[in-house]
């Protein structure tokens, strides 16, 4: 995977002009975003010539796996998560009765091609330039609302960030997760999967965050909590915490709604297949009540953390990974 960015950074040790790579990478920036671009206006177009939509997810994928300070395997998850989407062994509906074959309600404009950009080599903060500027060419074209297919846990920081941007102010973040993800700089990367929120806080893009089934938090996790005023729901109080996070109203006063699902948040007897397996979650049915209970606008969302190499060989996870892509489905779209 490191390979083209290994021998690119060779050449720039050579005697080549800095400008020629730099012009060369802007290129193929261009080309990326270009289309991702046409894809959200051609069905951005679809959905205002159809009309009477205010609303519609549409899937951008996000195949980033290199931020992962332990396995790399979400950078394989998009296509798996859109596979177990359509497979067939379920119908399209979902369970409050939205039909995901209705492209007023879902589409998809396609995966950001990480390693594409990343083989060039692009280094890691225009990468998550280019990760931001995806996000807002899909917010351009009423009525899609991004639903972003991770990778990671770091690109939920670029996501959030041009929500937030698009829309003009902080957000309301609900963020179900079984970490924090709050490090200042997890094993010195700024970039880091387990420090997107310290980002993210930091930044200003978030005006309330609430964390939802931790429990593996260290007390630099505490702390920086507090730092931030994050609103952290640990799992072991979570059968007192219950009827708060099942009667949530997001969204008064802020900007806009994010909703960011670690598949990890659940415990790893319904999803094994992520990188940091920490017994003692939720059910898939906690976090579907916490979903479906929800009151709030939801701008944007992201699902991120499903490590395809670590599923069940029959892909019990990535079909979790997709029921949770089709209930926020339901959430964003009206
Ligand atoms: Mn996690």
């Amino acid at each position: 995977m490191s390979q083209g960015t290994k021998w690119i950074h060779k050449l720039s040790t050579a005697n080549i002009p800095a400008a020629l790579i730099e012009n060369g990478q802007n290129r193929v920036i261009d080309a990326s975003l270009t289309l991702i671009r046409e894809r959200a206006k051609l069905r951005g177009e679809l959905l205002r010539a159809l009309g009477g939509v205010k609303a519609s997810a549409s899937l951008l994928g996000v195949p980033l796996g290199h931020n992962s300070s332990f396995l790399q395997g979400p950078a394989f998850a998009p296509p798996r998560i859109r596979e177990a989407i359509w497979c067939g062994s379920t119908n399209s509906s979902t369970e409050e009765g939205k039909e995901l074959n209705d492209p007023r309600v879902l589409t998809d404009v396609g995966d950001v091609p990480i390693q594409e950009i990343r083989d060039c080599g692009v280094d890691d903060s225009r990468l998550m330039n280019v990760i931001s500027e995806s996000v807002k060419l899909v917010m351009e074209e009423e009525p899609l609302r991004p639903l972003v297919l991770g990778g990671d846990h770091s690109i939920s920081f670029p996501v959030v960030r041009a929500v937030s941007e698009k829309l003009g102010g902080p957000l309301d973040i609900l963020h179900l997760d079984a970490h924090p993800d709050i490090y200042h700089a997890f094993e010195g990367n700024i970039y880091s999967h387990a420090s997107s929120f310290a980002r993210i806080m930091e930044g200003g893009y978030a005006r309330r965050l609430l964390q939802v089934g931790i429990r593996s938090i260290t007390s630099e996790g505490r702390e920086q909590g507090k730092r931030f005023g994050v609103e952290q729901y640990e799992m072991r109080t979570f059968s007192k915490d219950r009827h708060i996070l099942e009667n949530l109203k997001l969204g008064e006063g802020a900007k806009g709604v994010y909703v960011s699902v670690d598949v990890d948040c659940l415990d790893p007897a319904f999803a094994p297949g992520v990188s940091h397996i920490e017994p003692g979650g939720l059910s898939f049915r906690d976090v579907l009540n916490i979903l479906h209970n929800l009151q709030a606008d939801v701008a944007a969302a992201d699902v991120v953390e499903f490590n395809p190499q670590r599923d069940t060989v029959d892909g019990m996870t990535a079909m979790v990974a997709a029921k949770l892509v089709r209930e926020l489905t339901a959430k964003i779209s009206k």
